[in-house]
């Protein structure tokens, strides 16, 4: 029986990713020094308003970081998490627009704040897979409207698969959100949620000094090293030697 048709289990273990996860892939984050905001203010490229004001601009913004998400490769804390997945009791959501979680295997990302390699139709709603740059003059594959923009959720706008997820927060015994600031909602709050419903919340981050008070436990260092180990100890079992 494929995993589709199986009958669908409780989620017993819900992830959260943030930019952290893919830090050593190479692809920027956006609170650290040097991060992806600090070269763009939020307000000029993540927002409706900067779209409709400076098309080109934002547009521009996503194809650079969708060429850069095209040329990184998954590490092995998106592979990790990508055996994790294969639980039918995990939900995998990442706050990440990079697809690296999905080329490392993993099954069933809830890409909560959209993807660099989907676009979607202003117009008529059609979504459609992104390659290459985009352009606010490409006409719709399916309207035909020249009003194409990237599949992304920007400031303001609503996250998606939100009603999956806070079904999923509410059944999970255990929450780990894997380097994010929580600074992000609502994404910042899930932590609460599981725990009011009595999840173990499990921090993983290279820098766990800022971290919300609700999670049990913290797990410091780089995804590469931390998210493995913490997989393995989930799954019961370290990996066989090679
Ligand atoms: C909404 C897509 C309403 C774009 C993104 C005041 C209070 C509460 C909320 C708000 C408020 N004012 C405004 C809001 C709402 C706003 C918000 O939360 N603003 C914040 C700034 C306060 N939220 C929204 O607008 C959301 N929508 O509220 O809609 C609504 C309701 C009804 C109907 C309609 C609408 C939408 C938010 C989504 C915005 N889009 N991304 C893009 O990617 O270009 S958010 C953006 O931030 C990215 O998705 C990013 O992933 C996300 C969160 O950042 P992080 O992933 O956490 O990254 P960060 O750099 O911050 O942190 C990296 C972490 O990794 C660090 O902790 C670091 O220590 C760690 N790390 C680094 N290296 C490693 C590592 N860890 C491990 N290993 C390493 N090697």
């Amino acid at each position: 029986m494929s995993r589709a048709d199986a009958p669908r289990t409780a989620t017993r273990i819900v992830v959260l990713t943030g930019a952290g996860l893919s830090a050593e892939s190479g692809l920027a984050t956006f609170r650290d020094s040097g991060g992806l905001w600090e070269q763009h203010a939020i307000e000029d490229v993540a927002t409706p308003q900067a779209f409709r004001r400076n098309p080109d601009l934002v547009q521009r913004f996503y194809n650079d970081r969708r060429r850069q998400a095209r040329k990184a490769q998954p590490n092995e804390a998106h592979r990790a998490l990508a055996r994790l997945s294969l639980r039918d009791d995990v939900m995998l959501v990442t706050q990440n627009v990079d697809d690296l979680l999905d080329r490392a295997g993993a099954r069933g990302v809830v890409h909560m704040h959209g993807a660099l390699n989907r676009g979607v139709c202003a117009n008529c709603g059609h979504r459609f897979q992104v390659d290459g740059d985009l352009t606010t003059d490409d006409p719709c594959p399916s309207c035909g409207q020249a009003s194409l923009r990237p599949d992304i959720v920007w400031f303001g706008e609503m996250p998606q698969q939100m009603d999956e997820i806070l079904h999923a927060l509410q059944a999970a015994s255990i929450f780990a959100a894997i380097g994010t600031s929580g600074e992000v909602y609502p994404a910042a709050g899930f932590v609460e949620i599981a725990h009011d419903h009595g999840a173990e919340c499990v921090e993983i981050n290279l820098d766990p000094r800022r971290s919300s008070p609700l999670f049990d436990r913290h797990l410091a260092g780089p995804a590469t090293m931390t998210v493995p180990a913490w997989v393995d100890d989930i799954l019961g079992s370290a990996p066989t030697e090679p």
